[in-house]
């Protein structure tokens, strides 16, 4: 726990020092992510709004079912609502003996079959686009740790850094209490962005809800999903696996800027986030294998 703390606050100074350098250059490529911010509020319902076209798909699907269900607990609750004031023992005495009717037994065999039909195409569909992960721009590999989370970007060389929530004793104006981190993990916008997800320990769950991405993140393995943000801001997930006792000390935070502020931002980040490379295991590794 020592450690980690140590390890935040030597973050914390590296943050301060990439964010001197970058103000002496007279560019904040993280400030680019601009004021929008996604996160959730106290007593939200639904979903949050969709950052991604996966998130809006998910939505919209979740809702086309969600509207079909209404239909048919309403029609069985009214059903019922007839059968027991219309057949009860005081108003039918006398029982129909009644046990075979052709048109009613087609009607809910074919009736159901048509609704559970026009649920299966658009959920074949979701889950095929969820799985394309081709052709992304950038690949970054996320590993779940005990209690942080890394992330390795393929495509740029020794970019690999450690991110851990802000402690609530160390939080500044528009950091946002339990969801807030030291090092986001940056993302260009209007690209599609593969993640490698896997962990170094236990179970852990990347999940980013406005994002449309929940996969596990499972040891020895590399669980794939995508996204592509087409709005600069902020986004936040969390580890929505139990994990260990701190579970919930690792959100997920993400600043999304135009691709010219990402590409300067990484030249700040190789000069300063490389020394914060934590990876008990080489993640690499798990990359290799997989292929
Ligand atoms: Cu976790």
């Amino acid at each position: 726990m020592k450690r980690a703390v140590g390890r935040g606050f030597c973050a914390a100074l590296l943050l301060l020092a990439a964010g001197h350098l970058a103000l002496a250059q007279g560019a904040d490529p993280l400030g680019a992510a601009g004021g929008y911010v996604n996160a959730p509020r106290p007593w939200q319902m639904w979903f949050p709004a969709a950052g991604s076209p996966m998130q809006a798909q998910i939505d919209w699907l979740m809702k086309y079912v969600l509207w079909i269900m209404a239909g048919v607990v309403g029609f069985v609750a009214v059903l019922m609502g007839y059968v027991f004031a219309r057949f009860n023992a005081k108003a039918n005495p006398v029982a129909s003996h009644l046990t075979h009717n052709t048109l009613v037994e087609v009607v809910w065999l074919v009736v159901p079959t048509i609704l559970l039909a026009i649920i299966i195409w658009p959920s074949l569909n979701l889950i095929w686009y969820e799985g394309d992960d081709s052709n992304p721009y950038m690949t970054v590999t996320v590993t779940g740790h005990q209690w942080y989370w890394e992330y390795n970007y393929q495509s740029v060389p020794g970019l690999d850094y450690t991110s851990y929530m802000v402690p609530d004793d160390q939080l500044k104006p528009g950091d946002i209490r339990r969801l807030s981190v030291d090092h986001p993990l940056v993302l260009p916008i209007g690209k599609k962005i593969k993640f490698d997800i896997t962990s170094s320990d236990v179970l852990h769950g990347f999940y980013l809800p406005s994002l449309g991405v929940q996969k596990y993140a499972i040891p020895g393995s590399i669980q794939t999903s995508w996204t592509l943000i087409p709005k600069a801001g902020t986004y936040y997930g969390e580890c929505n696996q139990i994990c260990g006792i701190n579970h919930d000390a690792m959100p997920i935070e993400i600043k999304a800027v135009p691709l010219a502020d990402y590409l300067a931002w990484i030249k700040v980040a190789q000069a300063n986030y490389t020394e914060n490379t934590v990876s008990p295991l080489p993640v690499g590794q798990f990359a290799d294998a997989a292929k």
